[in-house]
């Protein structure tokens, strides 16, 4: 049987796919707790610089396996603590930029998902949508926390009591997404995006995502304070010296070298 998170490395870009085709990839226990493990497993990998999320055929992720919930051990509250919750706060605090590549439908926690990434591409036929009101189900999986922060509340009220469908033009207009590339070109696309990604300062972009995730819940003099001793840790590292070195001496810097 095939595993249900595929992983694929190339020049430093672990991509996981979910791999649940027929079903448009909808998440059942083994495929959230997979791509968690995965996710750590790329994290400790000193091989690895950028990570990316994608699926498998015409679906990115359709949320909740519905096939899974009826006779399931656990309550509401305990499936989400154990699998979905683990599974967002490892993307954020991944110490590498995890790129969603949305190559399909995003519904649900399948949505919530595309927009936990750090960089988020989409393919030109990618939809989202806050299907859980369609079941009488609270939005899950961060949509509450990250949908307001990208739209406002009143807009991502809508989307969620609606459900509407939200398209690549509508996700570029409405800061969902920071790309979408053809579909016939999308993962490669997606690949030179992440490689380019990769050559950038390993050390100083998972300083810059630690900032940033501590910034968005915290106060200006905290930023300032969370900055100041961030920084230490940048100027101390080899990466701002060959940095430095390069803008003096006129060449492109070399973060990849060992
Ligand atoms: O702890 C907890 O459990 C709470 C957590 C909740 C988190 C959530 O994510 S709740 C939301 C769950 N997701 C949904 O409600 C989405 C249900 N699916 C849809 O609304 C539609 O399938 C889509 C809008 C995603 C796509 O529509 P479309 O027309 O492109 O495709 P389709 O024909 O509906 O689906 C294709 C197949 O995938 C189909 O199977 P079939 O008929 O070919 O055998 C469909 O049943 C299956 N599928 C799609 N989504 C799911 C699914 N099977 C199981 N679970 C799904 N979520």
């Amino acid at each position: 049987e095939q595993p249900v998170v595929l992983t694929d490395t190339r020049a430093g870009v672990r991509t996981l796919t979910l791999n649940r085709e027929s079903r448009l990839n909808a998440a059942n226990d083994a495929l959230l707790l997979g791509l968690t493990e995965a996710l750590q497993a790329a994290d400790a990998d000193p091989e690895v610089r950028v990570v990316v999320i994608t699926g498998a055929g015409r679906g990115f992720c359709a949320g909740q396996d519905l096939g899974d919930v009826s006779g399931r051990d656990m309550t509401f509250t305990e499936h989400l603590q154990h699998t979905y919750n683990p599974l967002v706060r490892t993307i954020r605090g991944l110490g590498k930029p995890v790129i969603t590549a949305v190559n399909g439908v995003a519904a649900g926690a399948g949505a919530s998902l595309a927009l936990a990434g750090d960089v988020r591409l989409w393919a030109r036929s990618a939809m989202l949508t806050q299907v859980f009101s369609n079941i009488a189900l609270v939005p899950d999986s961060g949509s509450t926390w990250f949908l307001p922060r990208l739209v406002g509340y009143h807009k991502a009220f809508e989307l969620m009591a609606l459900a509407d469908k939200v398209g690549a033009d509508d996700a570029l207009r409405l800061g969902l997404c920071e790309a979408a590339y053809p579909d016939e070109t999308f993962r490669e696309d997606v690949q030179a995006y992440a490689e380019r990604l990769a050559a950038r300062p390993a050390n100083a972009l998972r300083l810059t995502k630690q900032a940033l995730n501590a910034a968005m819940t915290s106060s200006l003099d905290e930023a300032l304070d969370k900055e100041a001793e961030l920084q230490q840790l940048a100027g101390d590292h080899w990466e701002h010296l060959e940095g430095v070195t390069a803008f003096k001496e006129k060449r492109a810097p070399d973060f990849m070298r060992r």
